[in-house]
Order: C-alpha cells, then structure tokens, then sequence
C-alpha cells in the first residue's frame, strides 16, 4: 500500500526539519544502531575497532557515513515511491558488495524513527510517525525485491 499525498506531506515535512542538521542526525543514526542492535557493526570493516561511546563520538569517519546514509535516504524519500533510480544502485551494492540482510534494514529504520521522535517530538506527533513508518516499509520492500533480482535473499 503506498502513502496518501498527505502522507506524503507529512514525510517532507519532518524531513525537512532534519535536514539542516544531518550530520549530527547521521552519526547519532550510526550510533544508536551499533550500541542497540552490535550485530550490524560486523558489516563495517572501517568502524569494527570502535569499542566504546566515546571512540564512535570522536569519529569523523562514522559521522560521515551517518551523513552519506541520511542524505541518500532524503533523495529517496522526495521521490515519494518513484525512487527507481535512486533505489537500484543502493539496492546493488547492499545485496551485492556490503550484504546488509532486510532485518538490519529494519533495525535502522527503526533508529531513524526513534532518533527523530527523540529531537522534534513537537513536530513528529503520531500521523508523522505512522507516514514514515509507512515510506521507509515502501524502502524496504523495494530494497527486498530489487535484492532478490541481484541474487541475494536479504
Ligand atoms: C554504504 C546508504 C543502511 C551498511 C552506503 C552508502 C550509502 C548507503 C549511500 C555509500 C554508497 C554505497 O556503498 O552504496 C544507506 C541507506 C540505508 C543504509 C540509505 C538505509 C536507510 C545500511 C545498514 C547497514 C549498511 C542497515 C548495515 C547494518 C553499509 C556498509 C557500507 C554502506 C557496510 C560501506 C561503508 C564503507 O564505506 O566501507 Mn548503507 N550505505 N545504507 N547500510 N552501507
């Protein structure tokens, strides 16, 4: 099912709230990620010696990825579902070079949502948070499908 246009309106809106601060969004994404869910941390190579609080704090490196991730993630959502060009290639090298299974997909969407719930709550009340919720579930199954056409069961 995809989102009504104010559904929509709703996932820009808060978005567009995020936006100016993406890379303190960013590297608290990446954060929250590898402290609730360490599993997902085995996929990053660069970021496998960061063993406390404090060294992912200090990484330059982890809030530029956090960054790259939100802003890959906004080209997507301002598509409002029409996102095949910006979904392929993501959708490519996940299944295909990283291998990121969908339940770890799962898990930084919910991150996403908690993040943002956390800093604009006056702005993210209950119909923002089921929208968005319902876009990144469009995310997903998107990314599911292209993962299996690339080979990869996610
Ligand atoms: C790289 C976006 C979720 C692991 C990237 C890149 C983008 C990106 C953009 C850089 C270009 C490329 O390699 O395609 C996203 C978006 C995500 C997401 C958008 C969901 C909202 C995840 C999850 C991961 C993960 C969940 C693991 C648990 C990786 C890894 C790299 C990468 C590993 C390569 C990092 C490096 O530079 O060595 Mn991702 N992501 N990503 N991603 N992602």
């Amino acid at each position: 099912m995809g989102l009504s246009d104010q559904e929509w309106q709703r996932v820009l809106d808060i978005w567009g709230k995020v936006e100016p601060d993406l890379p303190a969004h960013g590297q608290e994404v990446i954060i929250r990620m590898f402290q609730s869910y360490p599993e997902t941390m085995e996929h990053f190579g660069k970021f496998k010696h960061l063993k406390t609080l404090d060294e992912m704090k200090s990484s330059e490196e982890l809030k530029k990825h956090g960054t790259t991730v939100l802003s890959a993630l906004g080209r997507i959502l301002k598509r409002k579902g029409n996102h095949e060009a910006e979904l392929k290639p993501l959708a490519h090298s996940h299944a295909t070079k990283h291998k990121i299974p969908i339940r770890h997909l799962e898990f930084i969407s919910e991150v996403i949502v908690a993040v943002i719930a956390d800093k604009y709550s006056a702005d993210f009340g209950a119909d923002s948070q089921v929208a968005m919720r319902k876009a990144l579930e469009i995310f997903r199954n998107d990314m599911a499908s292209k993962y299996k056409e690339f080979g990869f069961q996610g």
